[in-house]
């Protein structure tokens, strides 16, 4: 019965510009005439009124005499204020203005489970505004010895370490230890590996055997991670034999954090408004969806990233854009954001489509976007950040160096087809862009804010348009699909995106259920 009549109701109101709580959705769907509550809602609204919300309708109906079901003992109270005297104040507070939908909560009869003051959202580690980063060659300095600093302590228990060139002067044949970043990684001649450390000091030659077992590993290694190494060290002191191999990783011991009611969010990325390709259908259709029972507890959405297409991206990149100007790509962008109820809270990352700097981290957006973007008030943060859902930590990263590590690791160990594998060995590196210098641009700053320090509860990604899940030592990592069907670029490198799903999980369990729009 309602899915239909409230997407009705739903695509009715954006159409007039209008965004709308699930609950006042609900009301007007059981309305005796939805469509004549509809209008007389509209014509009552406050002048600035951006959202629908339930004392609006419930205002609308008991001043036409014709309250219904339910609510009809709550408006009836009002009946005699016209709905504008107190709109303005109260019900209409300026977009800026987060707490305002508390008093729609726990409405007699309606069956929903909103309950807005349960909730919390706390972002850490966002970085906009807190740039210092000058480009300058003592930025690139500074960020690698925070990032050796950091990363190494995770390390430094370990192993019985020594500074570089302290292991040069040690005597021939003894064992020993050192913590540093990846320098380089070549093959000799005869098969073998040789892993050049650096750390404050300088740097050491480090020999894995092509038959020891942790030969495997360097198929895993990427320029510029922090680990450690334990060995034996060669008679004249020029190299030492590795024996064993440590990564800063997540401890298998890792218990992550639950939400302590029923309560979801929805982790999408890569939205591309703007692009021939967009799938309005299918972001219809979740828009539709999560105002239905169905999905009354989801309260949460994640965007990590690509919100529009954006302009010069890639090469010819023009042929294939629908709107071509990038600040009409973000009203339209905010248009379909307005679909989205109005009781649900929005936190938003850039990703390399969107307007902000390429290099990472990519603070949050400017004021004019945020401008643009402010119909739904969603929280911009930057690329990293990670949001805190009711005890739930989740580490938001768009997810270019997905591309980096899927190109240099071995098939089964990141491919397309299983993102959430490539995540792992983030979530094992402890760091979300370990290669500086490839597809995957850095910003340097006086720290390293790609580090994972803490270790998330979940880590969301996008980027490579491919949905995939799973858990890494308790992690749960989520890959997000996108809202765009395949381009002509993807068609020629084979690249099969999964558009129009949307990941839902359970903040309460971190089960993961998904819901297919296309
Ligand atoms: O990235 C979507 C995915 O497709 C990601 O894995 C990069 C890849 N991609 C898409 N277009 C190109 C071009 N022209 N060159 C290289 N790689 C590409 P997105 O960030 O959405 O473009
Ligand atoms: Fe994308
Ligand atoms: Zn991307």
């Amino acid at each position: 019965m309602p899915l239909e009549a409230s997407a009705r109701i739903v695509s009715e109101l954006t159409s007039r510009g209008y965004n709308a709580e699930r609950e006042a959705v609900t009301q007007l769907t059981s309305a005796d005439d939805p469509q004549a509550a509809l209008e007389r809602v509209i014509d009552t609204l406050p002048e600035d009124a951006l959202v629908v919300r339930t004392d609006h309708v419930q205002a609308a109906l008991a001043a036409a005499g014709s309250a219904t079901h339910s609510s009809g003992q709550n408006a009836a109270s009002e009946a005699t204020d016209p709905p504008v005297s107190t709109g303005n104040r109260a019900q209409n507070p300026p977009a800026t203005d987060t707490a305002a939908p508390v008093e729609t909560k726990g409405s007699p009869g309606v069956e929903r489970s909103v309950d807005l003051e349960r909730r919390s959202l706390e972002i850490a580690g966002d970085m906009t505004g807190d740039s210092t980063g000058t480009g300058e060659y003592s930025d690139f300095v500074s960020v690698f010895r925070d990032r050796l600093e950091r990363l190494g302590s995770k390390l430094r228990g370990r192993v019985n370490h020594r500074p570089a060139t302290a292991i040069q002067n040690m005597p021939g044949g003894g064992e020993v230890g050192m913590v540093g970043l990846v320098n380089d990684i070549r093959s000799t001649a005869s098969g073998h590996w040789l892993v050049e450390l650096e750390d404050a000091t300088g740097t050491f030659p480090w020999l894995v055997m092509k038959d020891r077992e942790y030969a495997d590993l360097v198929g895993e290694l990427l320029c510029d991670e922090v680990l450690a190494m334990e060995g034996t060290l060669a008679d004249d002191s020029g190299i030492a034999f590795v024996d064993s191999m440590y990564f800063p990783d997540i401890p298998r011991t890792h218990d992550p954090s639950t939400a302590d009611r029923h309560v979801q969010a929805a982790l999408i990325s890569d939205v591309h408004v703007g692009s021939q390709e967009f799938m309005h259908d299918a972001w219809n259709r979740f828009t539709d969806w999560l105002h239905t029972k169905q999905a009354q507890h989801v309260e949460y959405l994640l965007i990590a990233g690509d919100m529009v297409e954006g302009v010069g991206i890639y090469p010819d990149q023009d042929e294939e854009l629908d709107i071509v100007d990038i600040y009409d790509q973000y009203e339209v962008f905010n248009e379909y954001l307005k679909q989205v109820p109005g009781d649900m809270d929005i936190v938003m990352i850039p990703g390399n489509h969107d307007a902000v700097r390429l290099a990472e981290p990519q603070p949050g957006f400017n004021e004019d976007l945020r401008a643009i973007m402010s119909a739904h008030d969603p929280q911009i943060v930057s690329n990293p950040s990670t949001v805190t859902l009711e005890g739930v930590s989740i580490l938001m990263y768009h997810g270019v160096s997905l591309d980096e590590v899927i190109a240099e690791l071995p098939e089964e160990k990141a491919s397309y087809e299983e993102p959430h594998k490539a995540m792992y060995h983030l979530l094992k590196k402890r760091h979300v862009a370990p290669q500086f210098g490839g597809h995957t641009r850095l910003a340097p700053e006086e720290q390293d804010y790609l580090i994972m320090e803490d270790v998330p509860d979940i880590f969301h990604t996008g980027h490579v348009h491919k949905l995939g899940f799973g858990k890494y030592h308790n992690v749960l990592a989520i890959n997000s699909g996108c809202w765009q069907s395949q381009t002509d670029f993807q068609k020629s490198v084979n690249i099969d995106p999964d558009a129009g799903y949307a990941p839902i999980v359970d903040l309460d369990t971190l089960d993961v259920t998904v819901q297919k729009f296309s």
